[in-house]
């Protein structure tokens, strides 16, 4: 177990291969989750289905051999074992009740109550801690607090995330209790998946970049650093990734400043600024553009190889910048693995 290429570059080790697994490796550019999906019914049946949900974690890992599996579930089972309402609509995405006054917030429960609702992600951990081959890493992962409260606050995805910027703003101290219940909540829900099984986890904060100066060090850095410090006190030896997308500079001293581990990249930074601001510091995950999975030929051999080759002096887990899309090409993933492994 020790040996996992992932926990290797998680130590700051250097690998002359480096280690990959993709972001939404499960998803709908799979036929085989299609028809998983097909099968559960919809989507949060798949989510709260452990079963289905650990097939759908391994068909990738089957297809393509990567070395580490992500747990199947979604950042917003959250807000809905907080008390939230959450449906998603075909075609556009997720919709949840809002939170608009202090007594919305007053009706969620409390951190200790959320594990009823959320004790099948749990057993989909177990089932995957089982069946995952000996040489692949599971990771389980949560929200951060800022991402999910975009959501929850606005009751659905958006451009700018206006609404909780507009409560951050306008009514701080309702803001900021919504912030700290998901910050302390986000701690037992990930503390319950490692003690499940999960061997890394991965906080994701997918609109960090929105938050700039002050507000990017208060609701980006600070439960980033909270969530780390208190999983690192009961769990000293499992890491964390943090994935402030977007953040820009703001990726500068993350790692230190947080505590995480790695720090994973999107496409807004390139691999020669990763490498001498963020690599200097530890290890990072990333960064080939997700239109690769898509596109193909000759500019994804070549890219591949240049993500590779820039990150290769450091400790570096090979990944996408951001979620693969449904309309990729599964040979395109298989070709970016052939690839970057050419020379192993
Ligand atoms: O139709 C379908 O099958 C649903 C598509 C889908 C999938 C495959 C959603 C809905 N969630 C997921 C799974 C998922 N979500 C995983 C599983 C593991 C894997 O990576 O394979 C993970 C880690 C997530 C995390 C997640 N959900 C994030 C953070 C990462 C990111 O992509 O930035 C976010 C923002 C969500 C919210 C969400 N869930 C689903 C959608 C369509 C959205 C985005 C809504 C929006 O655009 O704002």
């Amino acid at each position: 177990m020790a040996d996992k290429t992932i926990l290797k570059a998680l130590r700051g080790e250097t690998q002359s291969v480096p280690p990959i697994w993709m972001m939404r490796q499960a998803g709908r550019y799979l036929p085989e989750y299609r028809a998983t999906r097909a099968q559960a019914g919809d989507f949060l049946k798949l989510c709260y289905n452990p079963e289905l949900a650990a097939e759908v974690t391994l068909q990738p890992i089957r297809r393509f051999g990567f070395d580490a599996a992500i747990l199947f579930a979604d950042i917003l089972l959250l807000p809905q074992a907080l008390g939230a309402d959450l449906w998603f609509v075909t075609g556009e995405g997720p919709r949840l009740s809002t939170i608009t006054q202090q007594s919305d917030f007053n009706a969620l429960k409390g951190k200790d109550d959320i594990h009823k609702v959320l004790n099948p992600v749990y057993e989909t951990v177990k089932i995957l801690a089982q069946e995952l081959p000996d040489e692949t890493t599971l990771i389980g992962f949560a929200g951060a607090p800022w991402t999910v409260a975009t959501y929850m606050l606005a009751g659905r995805g958006t451009p700018d995330q206006g609404p909780a910027h507009a409560l951050r703003m306008g009514n701080n101290e309702l803001f900021e209790n919504v912030i700290n219940l998901l910050t302390v909540s986000t701690i037992e829900y990930l503390d319950m998946q490692i003690r499940a099984g999960a061997e890394v986890v991965k906080i994701f904060d997918s609109w960090a970049g929105s938050l700039k100066g002050e507000a990017f060090e208060k609701y980006a850095v600070e439960p980033a650093r909270l969530i780390t410090r208190e999983l690192k006190r009961r769990h000293p030896n499992v890491p964390i990734i943090g994935f402030p997308r977007e953040a820009g500079d703001g990726y500068i001293g993350f790692a230190k400043k947080t505590g995480v581990d790695c720090v994973a990249l999107d496409n807004s930074v390139t691999p020669e600024w990763g490498a001498a601001n963020v690599q200097v510091d530890g290890c990072v995950q990333g960064n080939l553009k997700s239109s690769h999975m898509v596109t193909g030929g000759q500019d994804l051999i070549d890219e591949v190889r240049h993500v590779r080759d820039t990150f290769a002096k450091g400790p570096h887990i090979f990944n996408l910048g951001h979620g693969i899309t449904p309309d990729a090409d599964p040979d395109n993933v298989a070709l970016m693995i052939e690839t970057l492994r050419e020379n192993a």
